[in-house]
């Protein structure tokens, strides 16, 4: 048996190590590790409720637009106000621009050259020295991916430019506020985000769509490794009115096969395993405790371990397109990967609708008022999966407010039931040729789009 670190994992935002146990050259226990605290819970105690969704933002430069959501819908439901209707779609069009960008991003820029034999290609800092194993593409399929990877860069681009049409600036708009958008619609701006729209969708359906089709092709094996814990769950994102139950990827569940619907009071973290005090053990967010403890005897991770009705679930666009019924091929490597590019479609060419429904010059933001005392909670997607806030008011500031991330959910370390998280359980049976350059691990952690830096939600120096 030998024990393979790979930290920090390269190619995912934020910092995550992984651990891996190999026996037979196959994997047959792995930890995933958060190996940074940020405080953004602590930091908003005693805050402005109306902070929130600007300060949460800050957690992540590449799904900020999700926390603006979020904290928004946390601030309306405990205000007990609705957003406006063009508030509502202006919101949805910018986070609709976000999560496209993210998923290039992750395609592309991420996830790619885990498959591509770049040598001669990309062949200066900080492509090289990468890992190039013998099963990659290369020739002509990898010059054209390569083309494709830089075109890609120019999408992201367009698309934080579409966002910021409404957004006012991408990343961390300002434009969020409960009851709608502080923006304004005009013909023109709708005219502006149209025409980028039908770029980046253009570059969806024939670049990206057709490249995640390839690589499935080119690496069979993938359809069949990463599978993980099988259970998947979403809490629905783009309101189509001003009902809150009726999207465009609805909320729901599949679990030990069955699919079911998802109550927010059976969502709990467990903390054994996380460097945090034992006191908010295995509690749902509305009473949630962040107490960091460090070091702590066991515990290997920043990230706590969030469970429905204590049972490991999988978030992110496969299970959002699983539990729409868009996709149901399978769950693997591969499966993660198309189902994100197929979502990014679905996204675009709905976009296009939801920018008819526009009406310039009217109101976007519904009046509100802001309460000495209520709880509030706010549930959506991020482009990584399930977003949800939990926000306490007491004496009209923020008291208590609880994150749970869709990276906190897939690289979730070990939960009180010594259940491992997604992404640990992903690994497990993962051939591993190389020992010295375990191309494999990357594959299938890669497949999950982790993003540390929100699911840890201010570095200590030099271990203080
Ligand atoms: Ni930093 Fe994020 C997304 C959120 S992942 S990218 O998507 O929330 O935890
Ligand atoms: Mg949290």
């Amino acid at each position: 048996m030998s024990t393979i670190t790979v930290g920090p994992l390269t190619r995912v935002e934020g910092h995550l190590d992984i651990e891996a146990e190999v026996t037979n050259r196959s994997v047959v226990a792995a930890k995933s590790s958060g190996t940074m605290f940020r405080g953004f819970e602590v930091i908003l105690q005693g805050r402005d409720p109306l902070d929130a969704p600007h300060y949460t933002q800050r957690i992540c430069g590449v799904c900020p637009i999700s926390h603006g959501m979020a904290a928004s819908m946390g601030l309306e439901s405990a205000f007990g106000v609705a957003p406006a209707d063009n508030g509502r779609i202006m919101r949805n069009l910018v986070l609709g621009s976000n999560f496209i960008a993210s998923h290039v991003l992750h395609f592309y820029h991420l996830a790619a050259l885990d498959y591509i034999d770049t040598t001669g290609l990309l062949n200066r800092a900080p492509w090289t020295p990468s890992w190039i194993s013998p099963d990659m593409v290369r020739g002509a399929t990898a010059s054209k991916l390569v083309g494709h990877y830089v075109e890609a860069l120019a999408i992201r681009r367009k698309a934080h430019q579409m966002a910021a049409i409404f957004g006012g600036k991408l990343p961390c708009s300002p434009a969020f506020v409960p009851g709608g958008f502080s923006s304004t619609v005009t013909a023109a701006k709708v005219k502006q985000f149209r025409s980028l729209l039908a770029e980046i969708r253009q570059f969806v359906a024939d670049k990206f769509v057709p490249d995640v089709k390839l690589l499935g092709s080119a690496f069979p094996d993938y359809w069949h490794l990463g599978k993980g814990c099988g259970n998947l769950l979403a809490y629905g994102v783009f309101d189509l009115d001003s009902s809150g139950t009726n999207k465009l990827l609805a909320r729901g569940r599949y679990t030990n096969k069955t699919s079911g619907t998802v109550a927010p009071g059976e969502i709990t973290e467990y903390l054994k395993y996380s460097y945090y005090a034992a006191a908010g053990e295995n509690r749902n967010p509305a009473s949630g405790v962040t107490q960091p403890q460090y070091a702590k005897s066991g515990a290997y991770s920043w990230i706590k371990a969030p469970r429905y009705t204590r049972e490991v679930h999988e978030v992110g666009p496969l299970a959002r397109m699983w539990v729409n019924r868009d996709y149901q091929h399978g769950i693997s490597v591969l499966d993660r990967l198309t189902a994100r590019a197929l979502e990014a479609l679905k996204i675009a060419t709905a976009m296009s609708g939801w920018l008819d429904q526009l009406r310039p010059g009217v109101r976007a933001q519904t009046a509100f008022k802001v309460p000495a005392a209520a709880t509030g909670r706010g549930m959506t997607e991020a482009p990584r999966g399930a977003l949800g806030h939990w926000i306490e008011i007491r004496s009209s500031r923020i008291y208590r407010y609880q994150i749970v991330t869709p990276t906190g959910w897939n690289a979730s370390p070990r939960d009180g039931l010594g259940q491992p998280g997604p992404i640990e359980q992903a690994l497990l049976g993962t051939p591993v040729a190389n020992e010295s350059r375990p191309i494999e691990l990357l594959r299938v952690v890669h497949s999950f789009d982790p993003c540390l830096a929100c699911s840890v939600h201010t570095v200590r120096p030099r271990g203080r």
